[in-house]
């Protein structure tokens, strides 16, 4: 079987989603460094891989996988792994793909892109997306109060999802210290086996 290729820049969370899923996983994957700042993303011959124009994306075969929700959903039903064990789990793992996207994904992405200077911000919409965040963050440490992981007792890519927004918050000036909860969960996740943290996970570069 040949090795699946993930497409995307090493600075980008949604790319480390997946990579960092496979990686648990124990999937090995071949890279494809896509230049962002030059327009790779934008020219034909990606947006024939992704019509989004936007990174991630995933090779397997023929087919050519987008959205890093998608694709962690795709990698757990494939490889039967993270996924959850039953239909109410599996429905649970999809609730939090599509409240972190909703809620913390942009509120912590965009605070954190404007500390690194790849996206101006005033000050207003920083105070405005850090709010938001703080309010998401509030939520998750809320249900991790009771349980290890976020849904069942397993790790499932909810956690990658969710821990790939997360771990970007200190990057985005973001305080964790109010959240001892999410915290404990973060160091639960960072001693998983495969666990690798996105400059180790995700190559600099073309990698076969
Ligand atoms: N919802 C998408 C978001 C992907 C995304 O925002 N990717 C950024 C890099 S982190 C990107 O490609 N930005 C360039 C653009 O949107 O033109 C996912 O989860 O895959």
């Amino acid at each position: 079987m040949s090795k699946m290729t993930l497409y995307g820049i090493w600075l980008s969370g949604p790319t480390y989603k997946a990579g960092l899923a496979m990686s648990l996983m124990g999937q090995p994957f071949a890279y494809k460094h896509v230049d962002l700042r030059a327009g790779a993303h934008k020219q034909p011959e990606y947006l024939a891989i992704n019509r989004f124009g936007q990174v991630p994306a995933l090779v397997d075969g023929d087919l050519k996988l987008c959205q890093s929700g998608s694709i962690l959903l795709y990698l757990a039903e494939k490889f039967g792994k993270m996924g959850g064990k039953t239909p109410e789990e599996k429905a649970r793992v999809r609730e939090w793909l599509f409240w972190e996207f909703d809620r913390l994904a942009p509120n912590v992405y965009r605070p954190r892109a404007m500390k690194r200077g790849f996206m101006k911000l005033d000050d207003n919409l920083y105070a405005l997306y850090t709010t938001n965040a703080n309010d998401a963050l509030k939520v998750l440490d809320g249900a991790l109060a009771t349980s290890k992981f976020l849904v069942g007792s397993e790790p499932t890519i909810a956690d990658v999802a969710v821990y790939g927004d997360v771990a970007y918050a200190t990057e985005a000036a973001i305080d964790l210290s109010p959240y001892p909860n999410v915290k404990g969960w973060m160091e639960r996740l960072e001693k998983l086996p495969g666990f690798k943290p996105y400059e180790d996970v995700l190559p600099k570069q073309d990698a076969a």
